[in-house]
């Protein structure tokens, strides 16, 4: 079976991942271009200043894009650089520079896939409270409105927000992504309504602009799978889905919170300050949304924790995605298995976790449009003769891939495949050493790019639409 001709097979980056240029043409600074200075937050103090200087060097790599036969690009717009402050004036510059990525892309058919928020958020915006001041979400809807009219002609597919469950959980539980908090679920769930309230507020502007494209968001998933037959463990598992995955899923999809999850947080007395017409909101935009991204890298092993003590550590290290953490109320942690396979940042490979969360997901939600906005192997690629041959990379990507298809026999509903990442970039706390790129970076040369083994093989993939997969 080949993948439909109108299926996307596509690849996708962040801005504050590549494009470096921290503070050229006009750039205002951002939460991530502050928050990588503080000694400790990131793997050697790496940041993202110059990154991959992919500002000044777009061109030859979305030639290589090209050259590799990419049918759509997804990629960030830095908020800052169209208003450096947040609000306000606008920087033409940026706006420019934005508009040279997304003709570069049309010159040679490639979709643009653009994401609004990526997590780099202008500084005076994060200085007054990010995501917990009510004001961020008016200044983004208004950054948003000027993308659209930006952009907008050109540009047809739109995702609010990349993985709120990311930057709210690293950002006010784990203290690992700015604002740095830890252990607040009050503030946690809190940022979470605001961002899901904005969210529903930008589908609707979008869609009173009429621009006949489609808007949705990106959010991680990771659907939990209890590690036994035991009754408990298999409470602990519908615990995690109910608020890992309903809590993100139920507003955007069904236009409501999860009740299980509302009642624990009312006991718990962490209920968002919401008001009555907010809710009215999401619930209206719910039926608007027009697709849903997942990014999927991998399942999660859930067990009951027995008699919790709050002694947990929290450091760099166990906040980037390993299992081992207990959750926030000390009703679960997740696991590493013995029977299962990892990679070398222990976050476990299993296409078949990938499969049975989406029928998962069916069952929940019924027929939804799918794009897999994110899904690929961080590795330390081996360097033979000259040469980048990351085999396991091409492994990983085949089997999701491949299960990608599996999904689709089954009637799920999924129009492309966005491998992360189109190039190797930073990782937000693992610096370059976990490399997830077609295209490899030479740090030691001047950023020179050049393509491993996967880009060649990507590229026939691409050319026979997946038939051998
Ligand atoms: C996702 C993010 C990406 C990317 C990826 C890999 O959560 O959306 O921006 O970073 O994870 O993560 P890491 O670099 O930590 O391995």
């Amino acid at each position: 079976m080949k993948f439909a001709h109108d299926f996307l097979f596509g690849a996708a980056t962040a801005s504050y991942q590549i494009e470096g240029a921290w503070d050229q043409d006009g750039k205002g600074p951002t939460n991530w271009d502050e928050f990588t200075k503080i000694p400790g937050k990131t793997f050697e103090g790496t940041n993202g200043d110059v990154a991959i200087d992919h500002y000044n060097r777009y061109q030859e790599d979305i030639a290589l894009m090209a050259e590799m036969g990419l049918e759509s690009y997804r990629f960030s717009i830095s908020w800052a650089r169209i208003l450096p402050t947040g609000t306000g004036e606008i920087n033409q510059k940026g706006i420019d520079f934005y508009n040279n990525i997304i003709n570069e892309c049309l010159k040679y058919g490639i979709v643009p896939f653009v994401t609004l928020y990526h997590w780099d958020l202008p500084l005076p915006l994060e200085r007054k409270g990010a995501w917990l001041n009510r004001e961020t979400g008016e200044a983004y809807l208004n950054f948003a409105q000027i993308c659209f009219e930006a952009f907008g002609d050109r540009v047809k597919n739109f995702i609010t927000f990349n993985e709120t469950f990311v930057f709210c959980n690293l950002g006010y539980l784990a203290g690992a992504h700015p604002p740095g908090i830890q252990n607040d679920p009050k503030k946690y769930f809190q940022a979470i309504h605001n961002v899901f309230y904005t969210h529903a507020q930008t589908v609707i502007a979008y869609k009173k602009l009429n621009q006949f494209g489609e808007i949705g968001l990106s959010h991680v998933f990771s659907p939990a799978f209890s590690v036994d037959d035991s009754e408990e463990n298999h409470f602990a598992t519908e615990h995690a889905n109910q608020f890992n995955l309903n809590w993100f899923y139920d507003p955007i999809l069904l236009g409501k919170y999860p009740e299980y999850v509302v009642k624990q947080l009312t006991t718990e007395g962490n209920v968002p300050d919401w008001t009555e017409a907010e809710l009215a909101v999401i619930a209206e935009a719910a039926p608007l949304n027009d697709f849903m991204g997942l990014n999927y890298y991998q399942p999660m092993r859930v067990e009951k924790i027995q008699g919790y003590v709050k002694e947990h550590v929290i450091t760099r290290e166990n906040s980037t995605g390993s299992p081992g953490n207990p959750s926030y109320d000390g009703v679960y942690r997740t696991v590493k298995m013995a029977d299962k396979k990892y990679t070398k940042w222990d976050w476990e490979i299993s296409s078949q976790g990938f499969i049975d969360g989406l029928d998962n997901l069916k069952a929940l939600y019924g027929d939804i449009k799918l794009y897999i906005t994110e899904n690929g192997l961080g590795d330390e690629d081996s360097i033979i003769e000259g040469e980048v041959c990351d085999i396991p990379r091409i492994r990983y990507i085949e089997e999701h891939l491949s299960a990608v298809k599996t999904a689709i026999s089954r009637g799920i509903h999924i129009k492309g495949y966005y491998a992360w990442s189109a190039i190797d970039l930073l990782s937000w706390l693992n610096g370059y050493k976990k490399q997830y790129g077609f295209i490899y970076v030479d740090h030691k040369n001047n950023l020179k790019r050049e393509k491993k083994a996967s880009f060649h093989w990507y590229k026939s993939v691409i050319t026979n639409r997946g038939e051998d997969l």
